[in-house]
This record gives C-alpha cells, sequence and structure tokens, in this order.
C-alpha cells in the first residue's frame, strides 16, 4: 500500500452531537496521521463545489442546507491505503445498514445525517484536500513512533 492522504470532514450533526473526539480518536487509535485540522462553518460556494458530483440529485440543496448549518471539522489524514481504510471506518453512507463498529453504524441511523465525510477515491482526495485547504495548512510532520506505524 502507499503512503495517501484523504479528506475528512465531521458534519455539522457530528459536532454537534459532541462526537469530535470519538471520531478523532477513530482515526487516532487506527494509527494514521493528522496532518491538518480547523473548525469552519462552510460557505455555500465551498458546499456546492465539495458535493458537486451530486448537483443534480433531488437531495442536493437539502445537502447543503445541512452541510452549511453551523461548523464542520475538517481534517487532512495521511498514511498507508488511508483512503479506502477510512471509508471502511466510516462505514456505508445509509447508517442502519453500516457495519456495527463503523463510524456511522455506531453513531448514527439517518442518511441525512450521517455523521462523517470521507474522500472515496485519489482523485477525490486530491481535489478536496485542496478544495478545503490552503498548503500552508498542512503539517508535515514525523510522528516519535513513526517505525512502529509502517511496514517493516
Ligand atoms: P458518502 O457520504 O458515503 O460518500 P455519497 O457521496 O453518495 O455518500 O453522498 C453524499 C452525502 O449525500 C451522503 O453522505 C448523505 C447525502 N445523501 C446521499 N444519498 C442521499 C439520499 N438518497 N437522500 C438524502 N441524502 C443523501
Ligand atoms: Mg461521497
Amino acid at each position: 500500500m502507499a503512503i495517501e492522504r484523504t479528506f475528512v470532514a465531521i458534519k455539522p450533526d457530528g459536532v454537534q452531537r459532541g462526537l469530535i473526539g470519538e471520531i478523532l480518536g477513530r482515526f487516532e487509535q487506527k494509527g494514521f496521521k493528522l496532518i491538518a485540522l480547523k473548525q469552519l462553518t462552510p460557505d455555500r460556494e465551498l458546499a456546492e463545489k465539495h458535493y458537486g458530483v451530486h448537483s443534480e440529485r433531488p437531495f442536493f440543496a437539502t445537502l447543503v442546507d445541512f452541510i452549511t448549518s453551523g461548523p464542520v471539522v475538517a481534517m487532512v489524514w495521511e498514511g498507508d491505503g488511508v483512503i479506502s481504510s477510512s471509508r471502511k471506518l466510516i462505514g456505508a453512507t445509509k447508517p442502519l445498514e453500516a457495519d456495527p463498529g463503523t463510524i456511522r453504524g455506531d453513531l448514527a441511523i439517518n442518511i441525512g445525517r450521517n455523521v462523517i465525510h470521507g474522500s472515496d477515491a485519489p482523485e477525490t482526495a486530491q481535489f478536496e484536500i485542496g478544495l478545503w485547504f490552503q498548503p500552508s495548512e498542512i503539517n508535515d510532520w514525523t510522528p516519535s513512533d513513526q517505525l512502529w506505524r509502517v511496514e517493516q
């Protein structure tokens, strides 16, 4: 597996419900490296670009209303295979179909309130990281336990 970067965001429902620590903890405990983190309320322009692939879907306006309704915690995580692994940690889009043990499977019920976003492929990860973060906001750092995290 190659070292990758992915964009993850705790949506307004996750922030309002006090789930930031719980969700950050799952990525930290897995062993991925946090390289960018900020809280912001996205404006409609950012939200519409972020969800641009869904612009023709009937739920698009509701989705943009929701994601712009309050603070979001935006992050970049780095690690071996982090893009697909994050999607596994997050679980299926419909929380009632998400496996127990996943973030959505454990913490959510409704598709419109599924607490977290994660990039679904290398191209979307690159697009979303560039959309939400300036290069100067991304921290390239080496954890002191780095040798314990990588394939030997
Ligand atoms: P994911 O967030 O798992 O990548 P997606 O990209 O298909 O899922 O959709 C983006 C978000 O849009 C999703 O997290 C919740 C919302 N959404 C998707 N399908 C929906 C639907 N049928 N009704 C309402 N909201 C929906
Ligand atoms: Mg998606």
